[in-house]
């Protein structure tokens, strides 16, 4: 634009220009032709230095996007033979200490220079500190330069650990005599911020425990901490004693990348041998206290040059390394709790347990896990080679919401696992002993060990989380017999909605009891189900028939592949269905880092406790509707959120604001802010009627995930979420009808309800699109300002799916008025072609 302009001044002036002018001012654009071109170049270079310097390109290095990737640093510690341990080599000004470490760097140094690469790129390597064993903890640090950036991936922790790892077994005769010798190495990839120098002061501390509790905190706590403080805490304590850390407060930026707080389980910053990574804010219900297995811990704060929160305050003291060690035992009482070792702080690394409980011959035993909390990154959910829990030859790790076993015998051993990097909460868990003939005296045993009061047995509600209290059941006479075992109301059958969850309520509608169904109301005799043989034109005779495995219906999952499989809800369940593994393919989604370990009761949320739920501000307004994260570019929300009838500019991308992981209105500074950049209601949606409430929102930056930032799941269009269900609705709507909006993100727990319960409550104004939840007898529900919001239900596999946005109803929370919701199966395609996602 300014350029343009400047043009045409000039040219109006050209006319009055006589030829000497004219030659003078030729020059002139010469030369600013010249400087232009100039200014050019040095823009594309400062871009493709900027690009080659800042892209991350060690996919382990999850904090490395700010940092220089010609920068590489690794740490680790030293085991050394030859060297005789006294406190001088703790204290790091002693000669001792300088000897020691200089020798050691040497060594290091000289190791490095045998490999033709990584010579060219070394640059020095620090001893830090020396600890009993007698262990010396090093970083190294190597440069490479700008031009030799396509090899830089070369310089990677393989090859430096390989290298030292060879180095040490063929050390010189001489050396290992007369001087140093390292028996043993560690070596692992680390923020180049972690590496501190002995000789540092700027936020750099050694600190002694004991059995009286002290304490430190980050800078400026606990006003906002300073930008760029990069902080470490060096505790020890005597040889007999492990060191327990607790964080009373912790409030920390939300985003791991910038700030983050990494506990080592030694005096280096060594991954392999970190206890745990955290940021975020952390409720007060929920504090992070971890313990180390040795007599030393690292604690490493980063903090870049984004917000600045307050930080944390730590408390520091010794416990017995005896009581640490202890975990396991032998329980032989009818009923006992036991625990990971010492919950509920993260249980220490490098453990081993045993629990053996034997009760009286001839009883079983059932055990609930409470609380399971064994998450560590890079896990294979369905491996648990790191830490786990095994029973019955099963491991289990991850987050589980509940996990409840029967023993098939009167003995049940279970054994625990951590090895040396990161730990979790870990586990609660409580046993009791029951009679095979009579497992749950007075009440109904459920397969998964639970025990429920009968008369919730055969009611139509999934109330064992297993559905094993709805199988099997003698259908009352108002009653119909799914061919899954499940007992549903008459009223249901034949209302084209899948209340069995495997179609059988759908499929014998005007046919007579002995025939199948087909989904084009075709009658056809019953043997035609699941005989692996398409009969029906939809395939519905074969659907949901784990028999079945290639034969395609509505009700079949559709890999990418092309492959069908009949099986009620495939996609991430942790079994892959699919050829091509893509049913568990994009299944980074639906999970809450933050979950907590207790209820909390009211309906207020805890922060990060739905971490997919977005607030939308309109103009000046503020909250006006709820959306939901789908991946980090799109939202998910209602289309009369957008609608022309509330005001032109609710069309315009301009006029909104996105909140991502936020809990109070009030506080906004804390959420991450995204402008909207293009909003796509659903081309059908229809504004009389409230069909196809649905909208899509194209965010103007990506969001980056974090403890309290992450993508629901969207389920594929052939998921049930079966009539009684119970989901959760979330959002800052009004608290009543005609009230005011709430503060504080709300959460309630709602149950879906059948369609045809719900089109004669709603007198037909239900369209394929909807789907009811709630309570008919009122009171619970959501209003005003949820809109768009998410409706999600957990599901087995340990994920949360959004079922539903929500969309209308009549008034709020009333008798018979459930609140109607868009239902997502049947959108999910129309999501996919316009989003990708
Ligand atoms: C609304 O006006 C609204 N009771 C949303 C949900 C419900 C009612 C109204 C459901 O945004």
């Amino acid at each position: 634009m300014n350029s343009a302009r400047y043009h045409g001044t000039n040219q109006e002036r050209v006319v009055f220009l006589n030829s000497k002018e004219k030659s003078a001012q030729k020059r002139t654009g010469i030369v600013v032709a010249i400087l232009v071109a100039l200014l050019v170049l040095l823009a594309v270079a400062a871009f493709l230095i900027w690009f080659f310097v800042f892209k991350d390109d060690d996919p382990k290095n999850t904090h490395s996007m700010l940092l220089n990737p010609k920068v590489k640093v690794f740490s680790g510690h030293m085991k050394l033979d030859g060297v005789n341990y006294d406190e001088e080599l703790e204290d790091t000004t002693s000669q001792k200490f300088k000897d020691s470490a200089e020798k050691l760097e040497s060594l290091l140094g000289e190791y490095y220079n045998n490999d033709p690469l990584l010579t060219n790129y070394y640059k020095e390597s620090v001893v830090t500190a020396f600890s009993e064993g007698v262990l010396a903890y090093y970083w190294s640090r190597f440069e490479i330069p700008v031009a030799d950036l396509e090899i830089a991936a070369e310089v990677s922790e393989e090859r430096v650990l390989n290298l030292l790892e060879e180095a040490i077994t063929i050390q010189s005769p001489k050396r290992s005599v007369n001087d140093i010798k390292v028996t043993s190495i560690t070596c692992s990839f680390t923020d180049g911020r972690m590496a501190r120098k002995p000789t540092a002061e700027d936020c750099f501390y050694r600190l002694e425990a004991d059995e009286a509790a002290k304490n430190f905190s980050s800078p400026g706590y606990p006003d906002r901490y300073p930008p760029k403080s990069y902080c470490q805490w060096q505790i020890r304590a005597a040889r007999e004693n492990a060191i327990s850390v607790s964080f009373p407060v912790f409030h920390v930026e939300d985003d791991c990348k910038d700030d983050f707080v990494q506990i080592f389980d030694s005096l280096s910053p060594d991954d392999s041998q970190a206890i745990t990574l955290q940021c975020g804010k952390r409720p007060s219900s929920n504090p992070l206290s971890v313990v180390s297995s040795g007599n030393i811990i690292l604690i490493s704060f980063i903090a870049d040059n984004s917000v600045q929160q307050p930080g944390f305050e730590a408390e520091y003291k010794v416990i017995p390394k005896a009581q640490v060690l202890q975990c396991g035992g032998d329980y032989t009482a009818n009923t006992g709790k036991f625990t990971s070792p010492l919950y509920p702080s993260f249980y220490p690394n490098a453990m081993d347990c045993k629990w053996t409980i034997r009760v009286s011959p001839g009883e079983k035993i059932r055990v609930r896990f409470n609380m399971f909390r064994l998450k560590e990154p890079k896990v294979d959910v369905r491996k648990c080679h790191k830490d786990y829990v095994e029973v019955m030859g099963k491991r289990y790790c991850g987050e589980l919401s509940s996990l409840s076993l029967t023993s098939t015998t009167n003995v049940l051993e279970v054994t625990f696992h951590s090895d040396e990097s990161y730990t979790d909460k870990g586990f609660s868990a409580e046993y009791s002993s029951y009679s095979p003939s009579n497992p749950c005296p007075g009440e109904f045993a459920c397969n998964n060990g639970m025990c429920i009061s009968t008369n919730l047995r055969c009611d139509g509600w999934n109330d064992c989380g297993d559905t094993s209290d709805e199988k099997g059941c003698k259908c009352g006479s108002d009653q119909f017999n799914c061919s899954n075992g499940l007992c549903k109301p008459k009223m249901w059958l034949c209302d084209h909605s899948n209340d069995c969850g495997d179609g059988s309520d759908e499929k014998h509608c005007s046919c007579e009891p002995n025939e199948w169904r087909c989904g084009n109301g075709i009658c056809l005799d019953q043997s035609v189900r699941c005989d692996n043989k398409r009969d029906c034109e939809d395939g519905s005779d074969e659907a949901s028939c784990e028999s079945s495995p290639d034969l395609c219906s509505i009700y079949s999952f559709k890999c990418t592949n092309g492959q069908c499989v009949n099986k009620v809800n495939a996609e991430c369940d942790r079994v892959n269905d699919c050829s091509d593994d893509s049913d568990e393919a994009f299944c980074d989604c639906g999970t809450r880092p933050f979950k907590l370990n207790r209820i909390v009761g009211g309906q207020n949320a805890e922060h990060g406790e739905w971490p997919w739920q977005v607030s939308l501000h309109f103009q000046t307004m503020g909250h006006v509707c709820g959306a939901s994260v789908i991946s980090d570019k799109w939202l998910l929300s209602a289309a009369h959120c957008f609608q022309v009838p509330r005001s032109p500019a609710h069309l315009e991308p301009a006029s909104w604001t996105t909140y991502s992981g936020l809990q109070t209105q009030q506080q906004i500074w804390d959420a991450l802010m995204r402008k909207v950049k293009r909003i796509i209601p659903h081309p059908d949606y229809n504004l009389f009627t409230n069909d196809y409430d649905i909208a899509l929102l194209e965010l103007s930056e990506p969001l980056e995930f974090s403890n309290t930032i992450q993508p629901i799941c969207l389920p594929s269009s052939s998921h049930v979420f079966p009539a009684g269900m119970s989901c959760w609705v979330t959002g800052w709507g009004t608290l009543r009808e005609g009230g005011n909006l709430a503060t504080v993100l709300q959460k309630a727990s709602v149950k879906m309800i059948n369609d045809t319960v719900c089109e004669q409550v709603m007198q037909s104004m239900i369209t394929s699109r909807m789907l009811c939840s709630g309570f008919l007898s009122g009171g619970v529900d959501a209003c005003q300002g949820d809109s768009g919001g998410p409706l999600v239900c957990f599901e087995e596999s340990g994920k949360w799916f959004q079922a539903g946005v929500v969309s209308w109803g009549e008034g709020c929370a009333r008798r018979n008025k459930p609140g109607i919701y868009t239902r997502v199966t049947k959108l999910r395609k129309w999501i996919k072609e316009t989003t990708g996602v």
